[in-house]
């Protein structure tokens, strides 16, 4: 009998042991990666980042439970070469997608370059950040805007799906009058349920790609209401896309529920970023200038913030400026992984910063635009000239200091020999002039200097094309008088 009891003991402490590590096992798998993406949103479209007119209470207690980056920037000022970039890891002249379909937007005879040839979609010889998450066992899906060709599961994705596949155009149903932000949010709620690590053994990666608050502005009439009769605020006026912006509120919210619901906020860093600035027709980045399209500080500074319990100081902030390219070698550093073999990454991991330890000696962050994107009807006053939001540029940012180098003045103008002349170069201090007011080209020689010839030394290490031909159909003013 005691000879009994004692088997049946020791059995059961085996069993409990083997619990308990079962339990550690699940414990211990790699942290998660919920990577929110919103298209178009604006540097300062949200409570947190000061507005008084949108509102995402949701979106600021989860900022302020994690760590708020004020220098984020997004690779380029518009979807397509920000989305590459992020899947990639590498900055535009390495994957050739620079824009969104052509780079000869405009009218031609108001191009004085011809602009460089655009790849519409991500060769497969790059390694996706999904593909290398799968060799740490992760499980993958993205979920809504793609826009770099083919599909997710070309590139590494165990699971994709977009609007089409949902019988959308624009932001709704027309049957079902479903709406698209809250269809994408179920989507993604659905896949970290069916892969809950709890249950797989295997962490997750969702790169949760929302379509607003892009263009068609449309939204949920119950949330319009409630905007219009508010007080502006500033520029921040407009119902329909306030509403959009609530929406992805709720989305943010209902997902973080449901990491919360499954215990796995405290093992899943959850990343919030924005592809460009935000819409000028539509919203504005005060005190930034300019805005989606354009390459000052409001189309490619972007909202961000990264949520981790336990790992990710509640209430931080970091001013040191990070790219979307960083994501990539972050997560690789999450996952416990190597960089690719021959495959170059272009940023560097952030989580020495979420570890509360400064990023020494950061490489300073580089753009690279050769083509053209034509100006919002009737919204120019922030941009460089009336007639386009950006023509070909490169620009680099060092330290307080970011300096623009414009191509048509750069090379068909003198370049460095009529540096005095020919406006090619435009510097400011963000640091004392966020707004981009002060071009100080003429005045800090030297800084000017240094940081133009880091510019070209990176154009020329990573082989970026530079536009240099002239456009035989272009006219210029004089010509047409
Ligand atoms: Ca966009």
């Amino acid at each position: 009998m005691i000879l009994f009891r004692t088997i049946k003991t020791i059995i059961w402490a085996f069993a409990f042991l083997l619990l308990l590590s079962g339990c550690n096992e699940s414990e211990k798998t790699k942290p998660n990666i919920v990577f929110i993406l919103i298209d178009d949103m604006g540097w300062t479209d949200l409570g947190y980042m000061g507005s008084e007119y949108y509102e995402t209470p949701a979106i600021d207690n989860l900022a302020g439970q994690g760590m708020v980056f004020t220098n984020a920037y997004s690779n380029a000022a518009n979807c397509a070469p920000t989305r590459a970039s992020l899947l990639t890891g590498q900055y535009p002249p390495r994957h050739n997608v620079y824009t969104v379909g052509t780079g000869a937007r405009g009218n031609s005879k108001d191009r004085r370059l011809i602009p460089i040839q655009n790849s519409k979609e991500i060769s497969f010889d790059k390694i996706s950040i999904a593909e290398s998450l799968k060799k740490a066992g992760y499980n993958s899906a993205a979920i809504g805007k793609w826009n770099v060709g083919n599909k997710p599961e070309d590139h590494g994705f165990d699971y994709g799906i977009d609007r089409d596949e949902l019988g959308i155009r624009g932001h709704f149903n027309k049957e079902s009058g479903d709406y698209l932000t809250d269809l994408l949010t179920d989507e993604a709620i659905a896949f970290i349920q069916e892969n809950n690590p709890h249950e797989t053994g295997k962490p997750f990666f969702v790169y949760l790609a929302h379509h607003a608050v892009h263009t068609p502005i449309q939204a949920k009439e119950g949330l319009i209401e409630g905007f219009n009769d508010k007080d502006p605020f500033g520029c921040h006026d407009n119902a329909t896309y306030a509403a959009m912006i609530k929406s992805i509120d709720e989305s943010v919210d209902r997902i973080n529920k449901t990491l919360d619901e499954l215990n796995l906020t405290k093992n899943t860093m959850l990343v919030f970023f924005s592809d460009n600035g935000g819409h000028g027709t539509y919203t504005c980045q005060k005190p930034l200038r300019g805005g989606k399209g354009m390459f000052y500080e409001g189309g490619i500074r972007v909202p961000m913030f990264v949520s981790w319990p336990g790992n990710v100081k509640a209430g931080s902030t970091s001013d040191e400026p990070v790219i979307g390219t960083d994501f990539y070698p972050t997560f690789l550093e999450l996952a416990g992984l190597d960089k690719p073999e021959n495959y170059p990454l272009d940023g560097q991991s952030i989580l020495p910063l979420i570890n509360g330890e400064r990023n020494q000696e950061r490489e300073p962050l580089f753009f690279n635009f050769p083509g053209y994107l034509q100006a919002y009807q009737g919204l120019t006053d922030e941009s460089r000239e009336p007639i386009f939001r950006t023509r070909p540029v490169s620009v680099i940012r060092k330290g307080d200091w970011k300096l623009l180098l414009f191509y048509e003045e750069w090379i068909l103008d003198g370049g460095v020999s009529n540096i005095h002349n020919n406006n090619a170069v435009e510097l400011y201090n963000l640091k004392d002039d966020l707004g981009e007011q002060n071009n100080l080209s003429a005045i800090e020689i030297d800084k000017r200097d240094e940081l133009l010839e880091e510019l070209l030394r990176w154009q020329k290490n990573i082989k970026a094309p530079i536009p240099m031909d002239p456009n035989p159909e272009y006219q210029s003013v004089d010509n047409l008088n």
